[in-house]
C-alpha cells in the first residue's frame, strides 16, 4: 500500500511515475518541526534501515548521517557525506514492521539515522516542498517491489553492456585503441567494450572527435565491431566549451539553451574545457537539443556512452576566483599569521563545487523559473534523460547508457557508475553496499571502476576486485591518469586473468536473466542475505551478496588474505573457480566456516534445490551460446 503526503508546494521532479492522490494525516507518521524544517520518525529498537543507493559505509545505514548533494567527489571515505547520486529512499524493516519512505524532493537534504539518537530518524530540508511517499507491505522485498513500481522499470543495457569493458583515463589516439586489442587478443582477454574519455574530443568540447588522434573515428567503430565484436563508448560531459565557431556552443547561446544568471547572462563555469556554459536540461526545448547532439557521434557508429560532469561539476567561476585575488592582494603585504593563511587556505580549498556557485543560476522549467540549487540533484538525470528521450525518438533502443550523476527516476534511462573510487581494499565492500542499496532504488545497471580509479593497483588487489566485479552488470575496469596501468595484461599473471574474465562469459546467461527478471519483476539483482533468510545472524552479513536467488559470493577484500570467514545460513554447495573448467565442489552445512580461496579462486556458493549453468567460453558476448550449457546442480 503507497500513501501519499504533502508539504507546501512541491516541485515535480518525475521520478515516480504514477499519480498517487495527496492522503491526509502526515502526522500519523512524522514528527513536523516546521521552523527548523526537520521531520522526524522513532525508530524501533534493532530495526534496519537500508536505502540512500549510492551512499558511503554498510547496507544498513542506521547510525550515522548521511547529505543528498550530488558532488564530484573523488575521495570516497566513511565520512563522506554526498557522493554523485541521491537516492532518497528508505527501507524499514526486521522489527515487525516493513516501511517505505520515499523523499521527493530535488534539493539539499540531511539524513540523521540514529546518530544523533539511536532510535530517531530526522530529516531536515532546505525548504519544505516536499512529497513523501510511504510504502507499507508484508515484507521488505515486498516494499521494494511497490517501490519499483512506483517509479518505474529500471534501464536494460544491450547484451554487449554485459560484458567486459576496458577503459583507462585515456586512451589518447586509435594506435592506443588498436594495440590495446591486440595486446588483449594475445593474452586471451575476452572484451566487449573499450572506452574513449575525454581525450578523444578536440578541447574537451562535447560531440568533436580529435581528428590528430582518432582521425577517423567512424572507420575504426566498425572496424572494432566488424572484426572483433569490441564496441567503443566515448565521454560526454555537462559543461559546454565557450568557443566562437563551436556549433553547440553557437546554437545554445542562439536559442537560450543554457542556464542563466539572475541578470540573464549566460551562467559560466570552468571546467575542462575551460570557460564553459551548462545546458539547462530541465528546460524541455534545451534538453531535447542536448540529446539531439548524441547523434553526432551515434554518426560515428559508436553505440554507447558514459556522462561524467553531470552534477555539474564546476571547477571554479571567475566571480570566485576574483574574490580571491583580492583577498591577496589585500594580505599581500600582512603577517599571514593572525588567522590570514587559514582564510585564504579555505577560499582557495573550497573553490571547487561550491555552495554559493550554485545559487548563481536558473532553469527555465514548465514549472516556472526556478534557481538551481532548489532542484540540483535532478541535473545529471535530467541530462542523461535528454539522451535517451533522442535515442527513442529516432529508434534507437540498443545504445548502452550510463552517468555519474543520478536521482531516482533516471534507473528508467539509463545505469551509474559510482565514479572515482580508489585502488584501495576497503572499496571492495563498499561497492558491495552500494550495489544493494543502489538495487532496491532501482537502478540495476551499476558497477564501480574494478581495481580501482584513483591510486596504483595491484596484480592481488584487481584479481581479488574480480570477486565482487565478475558479477556486476557494468563490469568495467578504469583508471586514473598518472596511476599504474590497470588492464589485466599490465601484471604478471595474464593466464590468471584471462582465465576468470572469461568465466564472466561462462556465467553470461545466468547473469542476464538474473538481471532480466530484477527488471521485469521489480526487485533486485544483488540481494542481502537479510531479505533471503530470517535468522539474526543474516541481518549482520554485509560482505556476502546473493546474485539473484541461487548463488551467494564472498569476496576477499583483505590484502594477503589466504581466505575469509563465511557464514552459511543453510547447506550449500561450494564452487571454487579458477576458470570455466578447473574447479571444485565441496558440500557445506549451514554455519560458520574459515575458507582458503587463492589469489585466483572464486567463491560461488549454490543453494539447495537450485542450479548455475555455464555457458561456453567466448571472446565476447555475441559469441556465447545460450543453448549449450553446462547445468550444475546442488
Ligand atoms: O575531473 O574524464 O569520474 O572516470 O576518467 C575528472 C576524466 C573527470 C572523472 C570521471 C573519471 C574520468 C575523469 N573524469
Amino acid at each position: 500500500m503507497v500513501k501519499r503526503y504533502s508539504i507546501g508546494s512541491v516541485f515535480k521532479s518525475e521520478s515516480v511515475i504514477e499519480d498517487i492522490e495527496v492522503s491526509s494525516g502526515l502526522a500519523d507518521i512524522f514528527m513536523l518541526d516546521e521552523e527548523k524544517k526537520e521531520v522526524s520518525l522513532k525508530l524501533l529498537d534493532d530495526e534496519l534501515v537500508y536505502g540512500l543507493g549510492e551512499s558511503v559505509r554498510g547496507i544498513n545505514k542506521r547510525g550515522w548521517k548521511y547529505l543528498s548533494n550530488n558532488v564530484d567527489i573523488p575521495i570516497h571515505l566513511e565520512q563522506t557525506m554526498a557522493l554523485y547520486g541521491s537516492h532518497n529512499f528508505l527501507l524499514l524493516f526486521g522489527s515487525g514492521r516493513n516501511l517505505g519512505i520515499f523523499i521527493d524532493y530535488p534539493g539539499y537534504l540531511n539524513y540523521d539515522i540514529g546518530f544523533s539518537k539511536r532510535n530517531e530518524l530526522t530529516l531536515t530540508f532546505t525548504d519544505l516542498d516536499v512529497d513523501f511517499y510511504i510504502i507499507e507491505e508484508d515484507s521488505a522485498l515486498g516494499v521494494v517491489k511497490r517501490f519499483r513500481k512506483l517509479i518505474g522499470k529500471s534501464y536494460e543495457p544491450p547484451l554487449w553492456g554485459l560484458g567486459y569493458s576496458q577503459s583507462r583515463w585515456s586512451y589518447n589516439n586509435e594506435q592506443e585503441v588498436l594495440d590495446l586489442v591486440k595486446t588483449f587478443k594475445e593474452n586471451n582477454i575476452p572484451v566487449d567494450a573499450i572506452y574513449l574519455d575525454i581525450d578523444h574530443m578536440e578541447r574537451f568540447k562535447d560531440f568533436t572527435v580529435n581528428k590528430q588522434r582518432f582521425p577517423d573515428l567512424k572507420a575504426l567503430s566498425n572496424k572494432l565491431k566488424k572484426e572483433e565484436n569490441i564496441h567503443l563508448v566515448p565521454a560526454v560531459d555537462a559543461c559546454v566549451k565557450v568557443e566562437e565557431g563551436y556549433d553547440v556552443y553557437e546554437e545554445g547561446v542562439k536559442n537560450n539553451y543554457f542556464c542563466k544568471k539572475e541578470n540573464g547572462e549566460n551562467f559560466l563555469a570552468h571546467v575542462w574545457p575551460g570557460r564553459a556554459h551548462f545546458p539547462d536540461v530541465l528546460n524541455d526545448r534545451a534538453r531535447k537539443w542536448f540529446g539531439k547532439q548524441f547523434s553526432k557521434l551515434l554518426e560515428q557508429d559508436v553505440d554507447g556512452f558514459w556522462i561524467d560532469m553531470n552534477e555539474p561539476s564546476i571547477f571554479y567561476t571567475e566571480e570566485r576566483v576574483k574574490e580571491i585575488y583580492q583577498k591577496f592582494e589585500e594580505i599581500k603585504d600582512k603577517d599571514l599569521g593572525g588567522g590570514y593563511f587559514a582564510e585564504i587556505q579555505d577560499m582557495v580549498g573550497t573553490v571547487q563545487n561550491r555552495p554559493a556557485d550554485y545559487e548563481m543560476f536558473y532553469h527555465e522549467t514548465n514549472q516556472g523559473k526556478i534557481r538551481h540549487d532548489k532542484i540540483h540533484n535532478l541535473y545529471g538525470y535530467y541530462l542523461l534523460r535528454g539522451a535517451t528521450e533522442h535515442f527513442k525518438e529516432i529508434g534507437r533502443d540498443d545504445i548502452l547508457l550510463f552517468g555519474r550523476s543520478s536521482h531516482i527516476g533516471m534507473h528508467r534511462y539509463g545505469g551509474i557508475w559510482t565514479g572515482d573510487n580508489h585502488s584501495w581494499w576497503s572499496h571492495i565492500p563498499l561497492i558491495m553496499h552500494q550495489l544493494v542499496n543502489l538495487n532496491i532504488c532501482g537502478f540495476l545497471y551499476v558497477g564501480c571502476d574494478t581495481g580501482g580509479f584513483a591510486s596504483d593497483c595491484s596484480q592481488d588487489l584487481l584479481m581479488r576486485w574480480l570477486g565482487i566485479s565478475l558479477f556486476t552488470p557494468l563490469f568495467r575496469n578504469h583508471s586514473a591518469i598518472y596511476t599504474r596501468r590497470q588492464e589485466p595484461t599490465a601484471f604478471e599473471d595474464n593466464k590468471s586473468f584471462s582465465d576468470l574474465i572469461s568465466l564472466r562469459y561462462a556465467f553470461l546467461p545466468y547473469i542476464y536473466e538474473t538481471y532480466k527478471k530484477a527488471v521485469n519483476e521489480d526487485t533486485l539483482y544483488f540481494y542481502p542475505l537479510s531479505f533471503i533468510y530470517d535468522d539474526e545472524r543474516s541481518k549482520e552479513v554485509e560482505d556476502q551478496l546473493f546474485v539473484g536467488q541461487s548463488i551467494m559470493i564472498t569476496p576477499i577484500y583483505k590484502q594477503n588474505a589466504k581466505g575469509r570467514h563465511v557464514y552459511l545460513p543453510e547447506d550449500m554447495l561450494l564452487l571454487r573457480f579458477r576458470s570455466y573448467d578447473d574447479y571444485d565442489k565441496e558440500e557445506y552445512k549451514a554455519g560458520d566456516y574459515y575458507v582458503s580461496a587463492k589469489e585466483n579462486e572464486i567463491l560461488v556458493f549454490l543453494r539447495k534445490g537450485h542450479s548455475l549453468a555455464l555457458a561456453k567460453p567466448a571472446r565476447n558476448t555475441s559469441e556465447v551460446d545460450f543453448n549449450d550449457l553446462k547445468e550444475i546442480k546442488f
